[in-house]
């Protein structure tokens, strides 16, 4: 059984309140956009795998929802529930912070940090920080907080210190040998990862009401040769969102479908057709049934 000795893998979650930069972060540490990111909170709605294969490891990442205390919708307690069921399920916790900031939003996440696994904190963003001596204190601080097994100070966005926080991460990782091939970068389906894409570009061409009354949906998904068809729906809540999406000339849907054809391609590895609507369904945030087709239900 030599070979397989000296090997770990495992299941690592990154966790924390929105837009800390857990997507960005995981996108750095796979080097592929595989989660959606924006300035916006809550882009993440469910999770997202990332697969790192070093010499010696096999590090499985599992993106999740900000965790949120704001707003009160059957969305937001799905994501929640999304967060809760991947910390069960990991054998390491990356839970991030940003810089110099702990809010009351990031204690109400550190109080559901599973007490049986490994915490690692990861202090991140900070490259805006303007004094640096103030990070030492803040480790300090955080130490204090909470019996994290380490504690590592990133910028996801230049990347530094990105290689040793997944080196340090292997160590705690459980004996055993790789789960997938050393090619591999998602268990993510194809499917998901499509809409998105699309999702991601209504965080980041629409204003900022219309992402979160929105979703979206693949209704159909084909290999023609290596030709990718895929169609997919826009959802919104409201007729005149539907005109906001569209633009004018349907100018602004065809941004938006043009943007995220071209990072489909680029992440899965070959032509894509791709054809986008918009549909009105009113109250689907509560609407258990599509929220269920969506992915988000219990
Ligand atoms: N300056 C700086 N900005 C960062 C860094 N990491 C992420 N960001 C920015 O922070 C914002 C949020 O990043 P995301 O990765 O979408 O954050 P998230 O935690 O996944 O957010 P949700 O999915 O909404 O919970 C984006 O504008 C990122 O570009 C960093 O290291 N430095
Ligand atoms: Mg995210």
């Amino acid at each position: 059984m030599s070979g397989s000795i000296d090997f770990r893998a495992g299941y690592v979650a990154l966790v924390g309140r929105p837009n800390v930069g857990k997507s960005t972060l995981l996108n750095r540490l796979i080097g592929q956009k595989l989660s959606i990111t924006s300035r916006k909170p809550q882009t993440t709605r469910q999770r997202v795998t990332g697969i790192l294969t070093l010499p010696n490891a096999q590090l499985l990442f599992v993106d999740t929802p900000g965790f949120q205390t704001r707003h009160d919708s059957a969305l937001n307690r799905g994501m929640n529930r999304v967060v809760m069921q991947s910390l069960a399920q990991v054998d390491v916790v990356l839970f991030v912070i940003e810089a110099l900031r702990f809010s009351a939003e990031d204690a109400a996440v550190m109080n559901v940090l599973p007490a049986q696994r490994p915490a690692l904190l990861v202090i991140n963003k900070i490259d805006k920080l303007v004094e640096r001596r103030l990070l030492l204190p803040f480790i300090k601080q955080m130490a204090e907080r909470h019996a994290f097994a380490e504690i590592v100070p990133v910028s996801a966005t230049k990347g530094h210190s990105i290689a040793e926080l997944a080196r340090t991460i292997s160590g705690y990782l459980p004996e055993q040998p790789a789960v997938y091939g050393a090619d591999e970068i998602t268990e993510s389906s194809e499917r998901f990862l499509a809409a998105e894409l699309i999702r991601e570009k209504l965080f980041r061409l629409l204003g900022d009401e219309l992402p979160y009354v929105s979703a979206v949906l693949v209704d159909r998904f084909v290999m023609d040769g290596k030709l990718r068809r895929i169609q997919a729906s826009i959802i919104v809540d409201k007729e005149s969102q539907k005109g906001i999406v569209v633009g004018a000339k349907g100018g602004q849907l065809k941004a938006i479908a043009t943007k995220a054809r071209i990072d489909m391609e680029k992440l899965l590895g070959g032509k894509v057709h791709l054809e986008v609507w918009v549909k009105v369904k009113s109250g689907w945030t509560e609407n258990q049934q599509l929220l269920q087709q969506l992915g988000y239900g219990s």
